[in-house]
């Protein structure tokens, strides 16, 4: 007791912690700042191995496609007072080879959200991905994740953007950042709450999280898929054993139906710990060839392999239905995405939130300390 005292009032003793404490405040200022006070919303996990889009896609051959660079493996929305963060974790993000300013390349992740709200503009499609999503998951708002070369936002440019289902478009800047976290592996999206529609309830959201193969020359810079792959190109039999499943791919390429996500990830109150490898191929194998129609995420309770006469007729009028209400409202987006998205969103009000954050935090430390200290010499005067 008398040791700790004494110690407590040594100057030396006093000035070091508090250096270190200080030091070690500032060196973590910029995930510190984003990740003080969180508290985690929704954290799902997805198997690894699963990277092969309906189950039997390959990477293309170059090198800089190491395994494991499409495999989500989790996906978390955490939040601050002031932010929302999604975190999407991949087995290994790469390296980075292209050097893209958002930390990383090869990766292009979709995350589209429907929200509780009710009445509000919605919709079942997405940017490159030969997919439709389901219409009670259609999307308020799309939070799209690119490298970040340039400043047009995707899919016209290469930064990241948000966008809302009304066509609204909001590109990365300091109210929306977008950075990697490679000890982690995870591409980081912090988003102002300004933003973000129903930041109370994301946890009843419906959440898909898709994985693609970023090509800044590619169409929506989407990377796309060959029947044999190439060095560039997406392998789209390469675990393929079925001879039925090589010509179904095989229509569906040359019909440009073929869906691009190597690997999905899905969050709803029905899927709280997400899907199993097993309904992502179930889902990813809907695109009806002789429709010329996209695979529906989630699925369409269709099983492709036992067709029968009722089962097609069934999966032919769902489909006819939502693929019609889809490409009206495609159409008027796209238009009015590239208008909007010209406009920035002006925010220097983000810069100053964040620095008074970490000043404030690193000060109430200090302040702590000394309290600390006041109490520790009153008691001992006692
Ligand atoms: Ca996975």
């Amino acid at each position: 007791m008398d040791v700790y005292e004494d110690d407590l009032m040594n100057p030396k003793l006093v000035i070091i912690p508090l250096a270190i404490m200080l030091v070690l405040t500032l060196l973590s200022a910029p995930t510190y700042s984003a990740m003080a006070g969180v508290t985690p919303q929704i954290s799902v996990t997805d198997p690894t191995g699963d990277d092969k889009g309906p189950g039997y896609y390959g990477y293309p051959s170059n090198n800089v496609f190491k395994p494991g660079v499409f495999d989500l493996t989790k996906f978390e929305i955490l939040t601050n007072s002031t932010d929302v963060i999604f975190k999407v974790y991949i087995k290994d993000l790469g390296d980075n080879p292209w050097k893209g300013p958002n930390g990383f390349c090869l990766q292009y992740v979709q995350i589209y959200v429907h929200t509780t709200l009710q009445g509000v503009e919605s919709r079942m499609d997405t940017f490159g991905l030969h997919l439709m999503i389901r219409s009670d998951y259609a999307w308020h708002f799309a939070v799209l994740l690119a490298p970040g070369w340039g400043n047009d936002p995707v899919p016209k440019g290469q930064k990241s953007a948000l966008i809302y289902a009304n066509g609204t478009v909001v590109v990365q800047d300091d109210k929306f950042k977008v950075y990697a976290d490679p000890k982690e592996n995870a591409i980081v999206a912090v988003i102002s709450k300004n933003l973000i529609p129903d930041v109370d309830n994301i946890k009843n959201w419906k959440i898909i999280v898709a994985l693609a193969s970023y090509d800044g020359f590619g169409p929506m810079k989407v990377r796309q898929a060959g029947v044999k792959g190439g060095e560039w190109v997406l392998n789209a039999t390469k675990y393929a054993t079925n001879k039925n499943t090589i010509i179904r791919i095989g229509q569906a390429v040359a019909k440009g139906i073929e869906p691009l996500a190597l690997d999905l990830l899905v969050y709803s109150p029905q899927y709280p710990n997400g899907i199993p490898a097993s309904l992502q191929y179930e889902w990813l194998n809907t695109f009806n060839v002789t429709a010329g129609t996209y695979a529906i995420v989630p699925g369409i309770s269709v099983t492709p392999k036992t067709v029968t006469e009722t089962v097609t007729q069934t999966e032919t009028t769902t489909y006819t239905t939502t693929s019609t209400q889809t490409t009206t409202k495609t159409s008027t987006t796209t238009i009015t995405s590239t208008s909007v998205s010209v406009s920035p969103s002006p925010s220097p009000t983000t810069i100053t939130k964040e620095t008074t954050n970490w000043t404030a935090t690193g000060a109430a430390a200090i302040i702590l300390f000394i309290i600390g200290l006041i109490i520790g010499y009153l008691v001992k005067r006692k």
